[in-house]
């Protein structure tokens, strides 16, 4: 699924050329997909929306324990962004990250599996949810310390650069994070060394309780690397072509040697900020309206149908497979055994000889 997809993105990338990048021309995205890609935005938006459903669903089971913060909303971002990016690319996010892991191709069932603190999850089930990796796939974590991933996706980019292996890290962060100090540190050195990192901006306005209106005194995150020469987009985030068109050029700013590009991606959680959020802090009519008026998944599958590519039978066939992955993972989360108890103390440090 991820070669087709990176085969298709690269496609339609000349089509995109003529829609020039500037910060005011929000509006400016049309469907710039074909029929292919909008089908590949389709199912894995949908693969992301199941998965999380399923997840909240057994966490309400007490199946899961621990945090546990969903994506649900916010999918377009992450698929958009994978769409754009080149084999070998780097993600590397917070602890809001299972839509991360699936869009690199992560196994869903090692994702739920390591929820549910079993054997095969992605970290022998010792992790849970905010702390999985891969290096195969190129998923650097799953961290929980607010902003604490950016200055270890700076250091990513640093590694590329030294090694000259062409890769872009994509270090993605929240609105309440962009407030923490080590992010304008990392700032200062990704643009000092031109490090090709792409720091995106998950701006769902929110951090915990606390709107972005109460907690920033400048509420664009685009224009935060201003003062260090970094340029900055703020991104439809709801809209997976908008994401996908505009990572895509700051993607190519970033592995041209221009160093460092800010893209802030206007999304929303439909959920609480994690499992035990009353969210008693927004509007049920303000959820309601964004899901209405915004929902990435519909607004692909409204496409689907009025441009005929593809029925509500096709749709449905989609979401049923879907639905059938989702339901292996969860099997295979409750069936797999616990991590042995030999493994307690195992992953904790690296013996180095003396
Ligand atoms: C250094 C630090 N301070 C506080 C917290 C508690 N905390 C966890 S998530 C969060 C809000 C972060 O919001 P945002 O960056 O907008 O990301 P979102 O949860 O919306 O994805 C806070 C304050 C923490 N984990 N780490
Ligand atoms: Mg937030």
């Amino acid at each position: 699924m991820a070669t087709s997809r990176k085969a298709s993105a690269t496609k339609s990338r000349s089509s995109t050329k003529s829609k020039v990048a500037t910060k005011k021309s929000k509006a400016r995205t049309t469907n710039i997909f074909t029929p292919e890609q909008d089908i590949d935005a389709y199912r894995e938006m949908l693969m992301i929306r199941r998965f999380e459903e399923k997840a909240g669903q057994m966490y309400g089971m007490g199946l899961i324990g621990g945090f546990c913060h969903l994506y649900i909303g916010q999918e377009a971002v992450v698929i958009g962004i994978s769409m754009a990016i080149n084999e070998g690319d780097q993600f590397i996010t917070s602890y809001r990250d299972h839509g991360h892991m699936l869009a690199l191709g992560m196994d869903p069932k090692g994702v739920m599996a390591e929820l549910t603190g079993r054997r095969g999850g992605y970290s022998k089930g010792k992790g849970g949810s905010m702390h999985m990796f891969s290096r195969e796939k190129n998923f650097y974590g799953g961290h929980g310390i607010v902003a604490a991933q950016v200055p270890i996706g700076t250091g990513l980019a640093f590694s590329n650069k030294y090694l000259g292996n062409g890769a872009v890290s994509v270090t993605f962060y929240g609105d309440g994070a962009s407030n923490q100090g080590q992010i304008y540190e990392s700032f200062n050195m990704a643009k000092l060394w031109s490090l090709p990192v792409l720091y995106v901006v998950e701006n769902n306005q929110y951090a915990m309780g606390t709107s972005i209106a109460r907690a920033s005194s400048n509420m664009d995150l685009s224009q935060r690397g201003a003062s260090f020469g970094i340029p900055g987009e703020k991104v439809d985030g709801m809209n997976v072509c908008a994401v996908k068109e505009a990572s895509a050029r700051a993607l190519e700013h970033c592995r041209s040697g221009k160093g460092p590009f800010i893209l802030e991606m206007m999304t929303y959680r439909y959920r609480g900020h994690s499992m035990s959020d009353p969210a008693k802090y927004r509007s049920k009519e303000e959820v309601q309206k964004m899901r209405a008026e915004h929902d990435p998944i519909e607004q692909v599958r409204a496409r689907l149908l009025s441009s005929k590519t593809s029925s509500e039978a096709d749709l449905k066939d989609i979401d049923k497979n879907i639905r059938a992955i989702v339901a292996e993972a969860a099997e295979f989360a409750q069936s797999d055994a616990q991590p042995d108890p030999s493994e307690l103390y195992t992953d904790i440090l690296i013996e180095l000889d003396a």
